[in-house]
């Protein structure tokens, strides 16, 4: 019998997984989330979160990853891209991967708990989010900024509150008669530096701005819960101010595959699922509007479905149309097929219609978004879903009309790309600006919060260092901490080897 092919398998902030292939197996890819789903039939111990998420997505890596059966490749470094479609995984397949991830990590992390101890957690037991006044949201989303997350059982009615706030509003939000006060916020992507800055930027909601989120709040970030909790609150306490669109993230396939689910096991553990909040959330995914119309701009996440869109056609699904559509990865009706165009299109340089890259949507040259602006009598077509250098990009389609990307997220992605994120104000007219900034503007501070990467509310030498050094990389030569050893040192004067967050908030707050 031939030995088996000996695979390291590795992947972002996962320690290596050897894994012994049968080199006869065929070619398979697989989700992280079904992974999980099929390797509850041995079920992993339920003491550890961590273990759960490590050990599911180590198996989803491993998976999605196609096995090339003609060589014994040594090192596969793990790659996603958006779009990547994944099948079925053979059950034996998932559980050889179980087992040895059993052996290998699972028993190795049962004394690590990544479940935040219950202080972390903020309990809010009869609290009508329906009607919470500004305020007490404030005090909320201050507390989910300073490393708080929501108890599950808030995490659920703060869901189904959303919920029915946003199945009251139409597909298409009419904001034609809301005011020349308009900002336009793009993808955050689960970034909290970049979602503190947004709303410095944003500004008070008291004075009859209205604030548009095109978006992708989840995924790629370490604090989608965050940033997601953060703008419920926000439309529930201002519920004629804010108004929350859907992006192509906010779909219970794709977020499952690129770290929202992965986040949720590691705040809530086993329950994520069990406990219903990947299904409450998941609802208010599919709740979300999909598009908002000012006199002269339509505001929506990707672009045009197709070159004869009409707006009329997405306006006529109503809300609980929209609300059956978790997923959109497997559009098949024309209501789901619009939806998918709307939330993954881009527009491109090429005239006409093309196959968009990202295997969903498709790609529309400036011809036809003027075509389509000119049909609905609008200047600006006004969206998210790509990050652009500026953090906002023209594509002029002359005679003053043009599509407007705008991506609230720099430095994209992990804080490790070089673009700016930006915001939008907008009037009735179309006139816009566009607001730009840079990832080292969301405060040290605030970057000090990423070094607790377990979330236990101290900081080991090791998680200081490493958290340092990715902060300087983000950082201008002359803003980066270069005495970081003896930072920590001083800080850590009873030599613990571990130092509270607090401590080094305190520490840095005096010395800057
Ligand atoms: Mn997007």
């Amino acid at each position: 019998m031939q030995s088996p092919v000996k695979s390291v398998i590795k992947m972002r902030g996962l320690p290596s997984l050897h894994l012994p292939l049968s080199p006869n197996s065929p070619q398979r890819t697989i989700s992280a989330r079904r992974a999980l789903s099929s390797v509850r039939a041995p079920p992993f111990p339920r003491e550890s979160s961590w273990a759960l998420k490590t050990g599911a997505a180590a198996a989803g890596a491993c998976c999605i990853y196609a096995i090339d059966q003609s060589h014994s490749q040594e090192q596969v470094n793990i790659t996603r891209t958006e779009g990547s479609f994944l099948q079925q995984p053979s059950f034996s397949l998932v559980q050889d991967l179980a087992q040895e991830a059993k052996k290998s990590l699972i028993q190795r992390c049962m004394t690590k708990s990544c479940v935040p101890a219950s202080n972390h957690h903020l309990s809010y037991k009869g609290i009508n989010f329906r009607s919470i006044s500004p305020q007490r949201a404030h005090r909320i989303i201050a507390a989910l900024h300073s490393g708080k997350i929501l108890d599950g059982a808030t995490l659920m009615s703060l869901s189904n509150a959303a919920v029915e706030a946003f199945k009251s509003e139409p597909t298409v939000l009419d904001l034609r008669k809301a005011g020349d006060n308009i900002t336009v916020v793009g993808d955050v992507h689960g970034s909290l530096p970049c979602l503190k800055k947004v709303m410095d930027l944003v500004g008070s909601l008291e004075d009859g701005g209205i604030l548009v989120v095109a978006g992708d709040y989840v995924d790629r970030g370490e604090h989608s819960l965050e940033v997601f909790c953060t703008f419920l609150l926000l439309k529930l306490a201002y519920p004629n101010s804010v108004y929350l669109l859907r992006g192509n993230h906010e779909d219970n396939e794709i977020c499952a595959e690129y770290g929202f689910l992965d986040e949720l096991q590691e705040k809530y553990g086993y329950e994520t699922e069990g406990g219903g909040i990947w299904e409450a959330l998941s609802d208010v995914f599919a709740s979300l509007p999909l598009a908002a119309k000012t006199e002269t701009s339509l505001i929506l996440h990707g672009g045009l479905p197709s070159a004869d869109f009409q707006l009329a056609d997405l306006e006529a699904i109503d809300a609980e149309t929209r609300f059956s559509f978790k997923t959109l990865t497997d559009a098949r009706t024309p209501a789901e097929k619009l939806i998918e165009g709307v939330l993954w299109s881009d527009p491109s340089s090429h005239d006409g219609i093309s196959p968009n890259e990202r295997g969903y949507g498709i790609e529309f040259g400036s011809d036809i978004a003027k075509d389509f602006l000119d049909r609905h009598g609008l200047k600006y077509l006004i969206r998210a879903h790509e990050h652009v250098e500026q953090g906002s990009q023209l594509l002029d389609c002359g005679e003053g009309k043009g599509v407007v990307t705008v991506f609230s997220t720099a430095n994209y992605p992990f804080g490790e790309g070089t673009n700016a994120g930006a915001i939008l104000k907008l009037d009735q007219k179309g006139d816009y600006e566009s607001i730009s900034f840079s990832y080292s503007d969301a405060s040290i501070l605030d970057a000090f919060r990423y070094l607790d990467t377990d979330s236990n509310g101290m900081v080991a030498r090791s998680e200081f260092l490493a958290g340092i050094e990715k902060l300087n990389q983000t950082l201008p030569e002359e803003k980066r901490l270069k005495n970081a050893e003896e930072v920590y040192n001083i800080l850590d004067q009873r030599k613990q080897g571990q130092v509270d967050l607090d401590t080094f908030t305190q520490f840095f707050q005096r010395s800057i």
